[in-house]
């Protein structure tokens, strides 16, 4: 009998994207800043500008974001990425710029900054890794913190009758004139991961059409500081936090819809 000679042909289907680094990152199992990482830098690639990006750090666990990003990069001081990206985009307006920042990073410390930038229409992209809780220096009660969430320093669950209530914001930056896309994703199943890169790619088209500030907020993972496993914390994203934080487009400026459709 004949035996079909099968010649397979080599198909890459997953590969290191171009805009990453081949380095290790510090997070922990389960943490979804890498998969944020990931998705930016495959946005980077497929629009071919990676060697005119320059991405600004924060302080929080992306600290090193500038090591793993295969683009140029730099560190702000806590919270200040927006007013460095200002600097950046001002002076060399032919580079597409963007920033990382935490929910401490932009949405306490730095609140001013990130506000004044989206009302300025500042010609950047701003990715928000919204994990409820500062990460880095252990878990403490951020903005962003659900009303009852326990953190370590708010051990009997945050009261909003002293903390007040968490900040949305993306219904914030989206209500400021100069912000042309404003959108929050979630990053806590395939789905929903896809969808996100999708919104992460309208908001780097939108700062190479010129159109404003844009913003992605990502809810995301933090399973060390939420006492979790991985598999926990995906459906306490879906659970707890999708439902005070709704995903969606909350603000399409003028000329951003015919983008929406590109995509
Ligand atoms: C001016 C200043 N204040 C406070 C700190 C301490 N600090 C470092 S990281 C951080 C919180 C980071 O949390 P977040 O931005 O939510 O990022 P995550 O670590 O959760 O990714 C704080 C308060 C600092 N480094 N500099
Ligand atoms: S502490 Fe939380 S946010 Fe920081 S790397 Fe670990 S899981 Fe990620």
């Amino acid at each position: 009998m004949m035996v079909a000679e099968t010649v397979l042909e080599e198909q890459v289907v997953y590969a290191r994207p171009a805009s990453l680094r081949d380095v290790p990152t510090h997070y922990c199992p389960g943490c979804t800043h890498g998969v944020a990482h990931r998705l930016v830098a495959e946005v980077l690639d497929e629009l071919g500008i990676r060697e005119r990006t320059i991405g600004v750090s924060p302080v929080g666990c992306a600290v090193f974001a500038y090591k793993y990003f295969n683009t140029d990069g730099c560190e702000a001081a806590h919270g200040r990425a927006p007013a460095m990206a200002t600097g950046i985009k001002r002076v060399r307006p032919d580079m597409v710029v963007f920033t990382y920042q935490g929910d401490g990073d932009l949405a306490a410390i730095g609140t001013g900054e990130i506000i004044h930038a989206a009302t300025r229409g500042e010609l950047f992209t701003t990715i928000f890794i919204n994990n409820a809780i500062y990460g880095m220096t252990g878990g403490q009660m951020a903005p962003t913190t659900l009303p009852g969430q326990y953190t370590s320093s708010s051990p009997a669950g945050r009261d909003v009758e002293t903390a007040g209530f968490p900040i949305r914001m993306a219904e914030v930056i989206a209500g400021l004139p100069g912000a042309a896309y404003v959108a929050r994703r979630s990053l806590h199943n395939v789905k929903e991961i896809m969808k996100a890169k999708k919104a992460i790619r309208t908001a780097f088209k939108v700062q190479l059409a010129g159109l404003g500030f844009s913003m992605v907020e990502l809810l995301s993972a933090c399973p060390t500081n939420w006492s979790m496993s991985p598999p926990e914390a995906m459906r306490w994203i879906e659970e707890a936090m999708v439902p005070y934080y709704p995903l969606g487009d909350f603000k399409v400026a003028e000329g951003v819809e015919a983008l929406l459709k590109e995509r």
